[in-house]
């Protein structure tokens, strides 16, 4: 018998914290095997997950229909790099390109590299395209973004704890109010390439902007001849109710957005859920005359593109569809919030409850510093459902979106039990 099988979670941590870097502060839980909307510990015990890896495991866990296109791909090819074409590659981005309805596809493999890819596309269009004079090219972002963790995409957070000591920074970036138009309007010159921005902000705490905010942000882009780039990274692929985020408020026929959205930015970029989280993938759509800038050499990745991540991501996607995923989504949230309304009503100490379709958040009455979300997710887990806090707070609640409403009024019964049980000890 292997030493990880004899495990126990204690062990399991301890091995973490000796030989591991200490970049983050999990849970105490350690999991062990997932199935749909469930987790399991190495202990036997079995949670609710309500928080799908960031939004990465939308389709569940370990859906049979990507795990058998897994296995599948992983028997015949894996890896060719891109030296090589592979049988998969070409059908994948049409595949992509028509479900999303965009021109391009230039695949990556983690959602910072899409976000990196999406700046270097938006940098070269503004020089070739635009006419930026060289070297002057600025991209626009909002405060309080999350777009990942390298050097370029950090130079862009106004996080101090993702910030801090990691300077020199990539100049060129300019930061502006999110949900303010008027920002928009006043930092936009003749250098600036891209406004680089979130449907709704995860990381800040699921901050959901005005409806007419991206209407608005792509007016006026358009007019500038600046690009509208959407990280919908952590928003799309169905968990907001709509396909994507960006979507504005169309009505998405079978819960996917093959209507003409409001919105359609003018680089689009997935990561997560796009494999259901069996697998990094990530990937940046575009309109033809915006991806050729891009020729042989200029970007890439050993791994982008690969035959295993294409084979993966079909399925991944083909699961959204059949299964309805986008409309399921809408429902459950749409219900989820109203049930949470009630509940914040009896406990008098929860703020609000905020978001869209399945990525919703609670907003607790007390200091972004308190450790009181920390100590309700802890209550949760031990009430059978795992949660992550972000900021002090906030608390994010983003079950897989496959879940029944059966389940899902299981869950509310839990998080309703542990808010009062949570209110009676404090
Ligand atoms: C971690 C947060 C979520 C993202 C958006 C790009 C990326 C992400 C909108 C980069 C990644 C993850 C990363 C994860 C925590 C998580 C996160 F809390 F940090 F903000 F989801 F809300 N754009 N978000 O949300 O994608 O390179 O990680 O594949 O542990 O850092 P990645």
């Amino acid at each position: 018998m292997s030493v990880v099988e004899k495990q126990h979670s204690a062990e399991a941590m301890a091995l973490e914290a000796r030989f591991g870097a200490q970049n983050y502060h999990p849970l105490p839980v350690v999991l062990s095997k997932g199935e749909g909307v469930f987790v399991w510990d190495l202990e036997g015990n079995k949670y609710y997950d309500f928080l799908s890896a960031y939004s990465a495991v939308n389709q569940g866990h370990c859906h049979p229909k990507i795990v058998g296109a897994l296995k599948e791909q992983a028997e015949k090819l894996t890896l060719t790099s891109r030296a090589f074409y592979n049988d998969q590659l070409g059908r994948y981005e049409q595949y992509l390109c028509n479900y999303f309805g965009y021109d391009k596809v230039l695949p990556m493999n983690t959602g910072a590299e899409a976000v990196e890819t999406a700046i270097k596309l938006a940098r070269k269009w503004g020089y070739e395209k635009k006419g930026i004079p060289a070297g002057k090219a600025k991209i626009i972002v909002c405060q309080n973004n999350f777009h990942g963790r390298t050097i370029t995409i950090i130079s862009a957070s106004n996080d101090p704890v993702a910030t801090e000591n990691f300077g020199p920074f990539t100049p060129g970036i300019i930061s502006i109010r999110y949900n303010d138009i008027a920002a928009l309007e006043e930092a936009i010159d003749e250098n600036v390439a891209a406004f680089l921005v979130e449907p709704i902000q995860g990381e800040a705490g699921v901050y959901v902007p005005d409806d007419t905010y991206l209407e608005e942000a792509q007016a006026i882009c358009k007019k500038n001849n600046v690009l509208l780039i959407a990280d919908e990274v952590q928003t799309g692929i169905a968990r907001t109710g709509r396909l994507l985020a960006s979507c504005g408020n169309c009505s998405c026929p079978e819960g996917l957005c093959s209507g003409t959205p409001q919105v359609k930015p003018d680089v689009l970029i997935l990561g997560k859920a796009i494999s259901g989280g069996v697998f990094p993938v990530s990937a940046v759509l575009a309109r033809e005359d915006i991806m050729e800038v891009i020729r042989p050499g200029n970007h890439g990745s050993t791994f982008g593109g690969n035959p295993l991540a294409c084979a993966v991501a079909m399925a991944a996607l083909e699961v959204v569809r059949e299964e309805g995923l986008a409309r399921r989504a809408e429902a459950l949230g749409n219900r989820f919030r109203q049930r949470m309304k009630e509940i914040i009503a009896e406990t008098h100490w929860v703020r609000l409850v905020r978001g869209k379709g399945l990525l919703n958040a609670i907003v607790i009455d007390d200091t972004e510093d308190s450790s009181t979300a920390w100590e309700i997710c802890m209550a949760l887990k031990e009430n059978g459902l795992l949660a992550k806090p972000t900021h002090g707070n906030i608390i994010r609640f983003a079950p897989p979106l496959v879940m029944t409403e059966a389940q899902l009024e299981e869950c509310i019964s839990i998080i309703r039990k542990t808010l009062l049980e949570f209110q009676k000890e404090a």
